[in-house]
């Protein structure tokens, strides 16, 4: 019999180890760790020795130092996915965007107020493929009085999902970069840690969740996963969606999530069922003809009183090409925007940017194919800085980005046609500027360039809401008239349909450059990614504070 894990809970009013204090600090050692998962003990890097890591807990508008000390010898960096780093940005950690890595044996002490904000979100390695392990939840808790717009749970429990290589990460991606090709696709999926029992692993266990009977719970769940977006289900049990991103939403029931790489959901799951041992899976979605890992993570949820011999209620992931059951959950998704928690959906836009985003190919002599396959954001490849455009944004470093992103593909085409010739792009550092308070609305557009794939864009700094989505190429006449500016969801990572389109808009209220990528880590690798500089305000508060003094150096 498997050694089952067992679960700390946490209590919503007595979290472990948190005071009613308005400063929070947690050290982070960044060490390797023999992490046997899969019956081969690869040493990982891990913070604190632990896979997945540490919890962060804090309430809304607390402040947080957390000292990162390196001990590997990987250079490393830290993101605090979702969190805003209103005036921070050198707080927000992707590697030579806003900041140079923590190298080995340094330290950087990472300094942030969480402003305005509370729920469910991840801090991650921003830096190579190091975030396959390096990662774990951030729980952030509505300041001291103020209740959920929801019925208080009984309790709390986190369930990060994520992926398992047996082969060293580093090894995994530089050999697909070296080859032009797919990096191999990893050999497991897991839930807290664990794939849950693999025949071929003797003794391998499986992540356990206790629950009493009749009592209702918060499941706050991430997905943490390199390359995956992945589809969450417990058998027989209905999932009451509240909260995704860090921000809520009406509530609706489901009996399956769909969580993309950097994306969190927080779910009510009422023990409303007989007494039993229940199935959880965490299962891939994939509609393109692309190698995934199909394998499914299991867990189990228990009532209180089953007995130890009682097998578990199973329950059939859906298929990896179910997009009828990803829509669905997408379309369900609707911001609050009650009294206390309104929607501010910008009315007028700025700047009306439209990115066509997805792969390409260009000739390299050395590659496997003759061929490498790289990834733009209108026909711009990125490129990473050797030193960070934070610094060279403030400092006024001349030679290291240009301003001059194109806000348009440079000369359009039908986007979504799937598109075999002529796939060649271009390379360059090249950031978007907008002023401060400057209303931003980008329409990401996928590319059927290869074939046409999901892509998961997140926005470091800000909030955006999706006010509009579709299938084929972006219409702007036709389009801008079904937008959603009422209550469309809010969030920091959106998924733009395989094939199709997504609207979004945010005001440029943070001063300061910020990443804006594809969450699935290979595309990131590829260059999908790009910057926005946003400038100074002339009002109080509204200017980037100057550097920390340890903040690292290149
Ligand atoms: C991991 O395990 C291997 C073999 O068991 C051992 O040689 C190595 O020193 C261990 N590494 C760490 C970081 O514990
Ligand atoms: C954190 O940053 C604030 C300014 O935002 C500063 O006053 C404080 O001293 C910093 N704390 C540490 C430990 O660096
Ligand atoms: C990737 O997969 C291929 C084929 O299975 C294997 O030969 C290669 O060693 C793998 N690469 C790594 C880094 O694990
Ligand atoms: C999973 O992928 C493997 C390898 O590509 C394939 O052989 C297998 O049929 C797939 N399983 C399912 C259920 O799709
Ligand atoms: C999903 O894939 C299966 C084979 O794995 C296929 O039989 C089925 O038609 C596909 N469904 C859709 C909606 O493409
Ligand atoms: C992208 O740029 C490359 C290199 O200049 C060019 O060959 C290609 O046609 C461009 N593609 C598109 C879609 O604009
Ligand atoms: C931002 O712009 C809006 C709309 O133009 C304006 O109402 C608001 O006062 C501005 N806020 C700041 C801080 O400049
Ligand atoms: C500026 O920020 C400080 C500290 O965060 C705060 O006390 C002050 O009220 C803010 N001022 C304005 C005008 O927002
Ligand atoms: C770590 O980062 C520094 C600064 O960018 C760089 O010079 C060095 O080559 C990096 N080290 C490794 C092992 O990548
Ligand atoms: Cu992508």
């Amino acid at each position: 019999m498997a050694a089952w894990v067992r679960v700390l809970l946490l209590f919503t009013c007595l979290l472990p180890g948190m005071v009613e204090s308005d400063l929070r600090r947690y050290k982070f050692n960044v060490v390797m760790r023999n992490k046997s998962r899969l019956c081969s003990s690869k040493p990982v890097v891990t913070v604190n020795g632990r896979f997945p890591g540490p919890n962060i807990y804090a309430r809304e508008d607390d402040t947080l130092l957390i000292k990162v000390v390196n001990h590997v010898n990987y250079n490393i960096s830290i993101h605090w996915h979702g969190i805003k780093q209103l005036g921070t940005g050198w707080a927000d950690g992707p590697a030579y965007i806003t900041q140079c890595p923590i190298q080995p044996g340094q330290s950087y002490v990472y300094n942030f107020t969480v402003n305005g904000q509370r729920g469910t979100f991840l801090w991650h390695a921003h830096i190579l493929w190091l975030r396959a392990t390096v990662h774990g939840a951030i729980v952030v808790l509505p300041k001291p009085g103020v209740p959920y717009p929801f019925p208080k749970p009984h309790q709390e429990a986190v369930f990060i999902l994520g992926e398992w290589w047996k082969s060293d990460v580093e090894d995994v991606i530089n050999e697909a970069m070296d080859l032009g090709v797919a990096p191999n696709v990893s050999d497991a999926h897991t839930i807290n840690g664990h794939p849950g029992p693999i025949s071929s692993c003797v003794g391998q266990g499986g992540f356990d969740l206790g629950v009493m009977p009749g009592k209702t719970y918060l499941l706050r769940v991430i997905n943490a996963a390199l390359n995956e977006e992945l589809f969450f289900k417990i058998a027989g049990h209905k999932l009451r969606v509240v909260e995704i991103d860090a921000a809520y939403v009406k509530p609706f029931d489901t009996d399956t999530l769909l969580i993309a790489p950097g994306q969190t959901t927080n779910a009510l799951l009422t023990a409303d069922l007989p007494i039993g041992r229940y199935q959880v899976v965490a299962s891939p979605f994939m509609d393109s003809p692309i190698d995934i890992d199909n394998r499914t993570a299991t867990a189990t949820l228990h009532y209180t009183g089953t007995l130890p011999s009682t097998p578990a209620v199973l329950t059939d992931p859906p298929s990896r090409n179910a997009t009828a059951t990803a829509t669905k959950f997408a379309h369900s998704l609707r911001s609050l925007n009650s009294a206390e928690y309104p929607c501010r959906v910008p009315r007028e836009v700025d700047h009306h940017l439209l990115f066509a985003i997805g792969l390409g190919l260009n000739r390299c002599s050395t590659c496997a194919n003759g061929y490498r396959v790289v990834a733009d954001i209108n026909n711009v490849t990125f490129a990473m800085p050797s030193v960070s455009l934070l610094n060279a944004h403030f400092f006024n470093i001349p030679g290291v980005f240009t301003d001059d992103f194109p806000g348009d593909p440079p000369t359009p085409y039908d986007y979504t046609a799937r598109r075999v010739v002529n796939m060649g792009t271009t390379t360059g550092t090249r950031l978007y500027r907008v002023r401060y308070n400057a209303s931003v609305q980008v329409v990401l557009q996928g590319t059927g360039m290869i074939f046409p794939e999901n892509h998961p864009i997140h926005l470091h700094g800000f909030n955006f809401f999706a006010v509009g989505k579709g299938l084929g190429n972006f219409d702007s006449e036709k389009d801008t008239r079904s937008f959603n500016l009422d209550d469309p969801v809010e969030r920091n990572t959106i998924v733009v349909p395989s094939g199709g389109w997504v609207a979004i808009r945010f005001i440029a209220d943070n001063p300061g450059v910020w990443f804006l990528h594809c969450h699935l880590e290979v595309h990131t690798s590829w260059g999908l990614k790009m910057a926005f500089i946003v400038e100074n305000g002339k009002g109080p508060n509204q200017s980037l504070l100057p550097p920390p003094n340890d903040l690292p150096k290149c």
